[in-house]
């Protein structure tokens, strides 16, 4: 039980089904392509699995079967299935149940290939969590046009952020055809959600990937996900022209470097036709960029869009910038993007990340959203939990993509959810797009936790449909993933849901943000100084705690970013009594004793968090240990002994963050509350060795 299979282990349904499932016997199928291939045997393994029947592959359709193909609709009659086809756009599909018993169809149609697939994981699905199939009636279609991840890998085989072992595409060690087997697992598992694109390599790009060596690997990875609608895209650096081309430099706006990137661009497209295009970090933490010779960012998105228009290629650019000399670094993007609204060519998407800082376990939404109704936004989330404990500790992060996905932006009054704001319902978006940060290496589990898989399958179910409930997911998931014992599904999915609030809480509950350690990012370490260090990347820089009290001021006494958010969003976080208190030090610095909503003084209320936040865990751990018996020991194992880690380190939090507060605070930890474990002094003495953890 090592993991590998994912959410993909089409075992044996329960006796309440089972007549129901076995009853279909027959397989139609449509079409022949590789895609369609891809679905037809992952139904007639998944139906092997979970039933032990062998599908007869009909060429006609008779008796009690399941139709797959484009245009059924045509050779059966099934009211409904005209409508659904209309309705469901290129990528969604359409599942109808007619008949009963032995004369019973089941019919998965779509207008192309790639909506028969996610159709039929669609269907699949269904039976895995053991649903009544008797009547289905289903038209889907997804929020998002492009559904990516972005693999943060480095050409060396290390990964940026990566918590679960190496890269799982830039690897010397092994043949590509070795792996080709393991690769058929990410391939089938983002097909199953939907994810219909991915990003190769790091953000932080290596100049060499677009040269010849590196693009023959992007080559054969693109021809593996081809048939499961996968393409995939590059992460480019800004200087490619001068460092691989041997240009004098990567001016955007100089005929001779347009021409290098138009010249690669066609060299690409030459060997995969359906390449999907470029994703770039410039002007950025360090990363070259147009601003390096006068121009915008505008000027350099648009030169590559001008490569990438003639194949219908995407640029995807992101708004990641800030710089230490500038104003409040949450401020930066709105500052830099807004202005640039309208500027930006029809293919390219400026992609933004979901908060105003960095992936913090709890962030305001960016206020760049809502804010360019000229351009194509797309919101990128980070999966891997660089923030949130790496995959040590457990986070379930669709909540906290919930959070973000409904937060009201105003941007044409209220009811302008993020997810409005991006989906091309609010705006007419020539694109829409979202991006998620993966966690996936060569770990067997693939990521590291058995938990963060749900990361992974979480994030693509809601790419495809924002409005799912997170704990519709969650349940899901356990079910595929583990077993649909309600005995184990309930309690597990109780500690899903709880599990993030968690983590806020034990680092940095009350809007508090960036308190852990220096570059490495794990634990907490809100005293760091480094002698020339950038302010932005220290502790101190986002919680100014002083004998005066903590936090932030971003209203209009401080760094007045409230004013990037529309009225009334504006004047409540303006307002310490209206701004919700759990951002409250995201955007106010208050003096310890100020007066919380529940009565008690800044300081108490801070206290209490940090150590909800640890009783959590303790009580996720408690809870946990209950499911013993209930799954495979190897995995239950390996979870308890996650949680265990997570727990001694939510305490280490706590105490780190508490004592360290309180030399400015001066006063008590309430008295009912249990003792601290450690002593600052020696908390500041940790220094964290990411070779260990890697
Ligand atoms: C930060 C990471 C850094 C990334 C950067 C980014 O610490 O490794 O390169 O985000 O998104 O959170 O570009």
């Amino acid at each position: 039980e090592s993991g590998e299979n994912l959410w993909l282990r089409y075992d044996k349904v329960s006796d309440n089904v089972f007549d129901d499932y076995s009853v279909l016997e027959t397989l139609y199928v449509e079409g022949n392509s590789p895609v369609i291939g891809v679905a037809r045997n992952e139904l007639i393994n998944a139906i092997k699995g979970m039933t032990s029947v062998d599908l007869d592959l009909s060429k006609k359709v008779s008796g009690s079967s399941i139709l797959l193909g484009v245009g059924l609709n045509e050779k059966i009659d099934v009211q409904g299935l005209e409508e659904g086809l209309e309705s469901c756009g290129p990528e969604g599909y359409v599942i109808r149940r007619v008949g009963k018993d032995k004369e019973t169809q089941v019919v998965i149609t779509a207008n192309t290939d790639a909506g028969v697939l996610y159709g039929t994981f669609a269907f699949i699905r269904m039976m895995q969590n053991e649903e009544d199939i008797s009547a289905i009636n289903v038209v889907e279609t997804p929020k998002y046009e492009l559904r990516l991840l972005n693999h943060w890998d480095n050409l060396d085989g290390t990964v940026e952020r990566g918590y679960a072992g190496h890269s799982i595409w830039w690897n010397r060690e092994k043949d590509f055809n070795d792996l080709r087997d393991h690769y058929q697992i990410y391939a089938r598992a983002n097909a199953s959600v939907g994810i219909n694109g991915t990003v190769l390599n790091n953000v932080n790009a290596a100049p060499e990937v677009l040269t010849d060596e590196y693009l023959e690997q992007v080559v054969r990875i693109a021809d593996l996900l081809r048939p499961y609608n996968i393409k995939v895209y590059l992460s480019v650096n800004f200087s490619s022209p001068a460092v691989i081309g041997g240009l004098e430099d990567s001016d955007p706006l100089r005929d001779e470097v347009r021409e290098w990137w138009k010249d690669k661009v066609e060299e690409i497209y030459e060997e995969i036709p359906d390449f999907g295009g470029f994703l770039v970090k410039a002007n950025s933490e360090g990363q070259p960029g147009p601003q390096d010779y006068g121009r915008t960012h505008a000027d350099g998105a648009n030169m590559l869009a001008e490569a990438l228009e003639p194949y219908d290629g995407i640029v995807m650019w992101r708004a990641f910038v800030y710089a230490p000399s500038g104003d409040d670094r949450a401020k930066q993007a709105y500052t830099e993007f807004v202005p640039l609204d309208g500027k930006f060519h029809e293919n390219v998407i400026v992609q933004v990340k979901n908060g105003p800082i960095d992936f913090q376990p709890r962030e305001p939404f960016s206020p760049v959203f809502g804010a360019m109704d000229e351009t194509s936004l797309m919101i990128e989330f980070q999966i891997t939990q660089e923030y949130l404990g790496f995959s040590n500790h457990l986070a379930y992060l669709a909540t906290m993509q919930k959070e973000t996905f409904e937060s009201d932006t105003y941007a044409k009054g209220p009811g302008s959810t993020v997810a409005k704001a991006t989906d091309g319902s609010l705006f007419s978006q020539k694109h829409t797009a979202i991006a998620g940060v993966a966690n996936i290496g060569r770990d067997v589990n693939w990521t590291g936790h058995h938990f963060a898989q749900a990361n992974w399958y979480a994030y693509g179910r809601l790419a495809w449909d924002h409005t799912l409930r997170a704990d519709d997911i969650g349940k899901e998931w356990l079910g595929m993933t583990f077993s649909n014992e309600d005995a184990f599904v309930e309690p597990s999915l109780n500690i899903m849901m709880r599990s993030r609030e968690a983590v806020v809480n034990y680092m940095t509950p009350l809007g508090l943000h960036h308190l852990m350690g220096w570059s490495h990012h794990h634990g907490p370490e809100p005293w760091t100084e480094i002698e020339g260090a950038r302010p932005d990347w220290l502790p101190k820089y986002y919680h100014n705690a002083s004998e005066d009290g903590i936090g932030f001021d971003r209203s209009e006494s401080g760094s007045n970013a409230v004013v990037q958010y529309e009225e009334p969003l504006a004047s409540i976080y303006n307002n310490p009594k209206t701004c919700p208190e759990n951002l409250i030090l995201w955007f106010h610095h208050l003096p310890w004793d100020y007066t919380m909503s529940s009565g008690l003084s800044l300081w108490d209320e801070l206290c209490y968090h940090y150590y909800d936040g640890v009783e959590e865990v303790r009580l996720m751990q408690k809870k946990w240990d209950r499911m013993q018996g209930l799954i495979d020991d190897e995995r239950f194992e390996h979870v308890r002994h996650k949680l265990k880690i997570q727990s001694r380190e939510a305490e280490w939090w706590r105490d780190a963050c508490l004592l360290y507060f309180q030399t400015f605070s001066g006063m008590p930890i309430p008295a009912e509350l249990e003792r601290p474990v450690h002593d600052l002094e020696e908390l500041k003495k940790i220094k964290f060795d990411m070779t260990h953890h890697n």
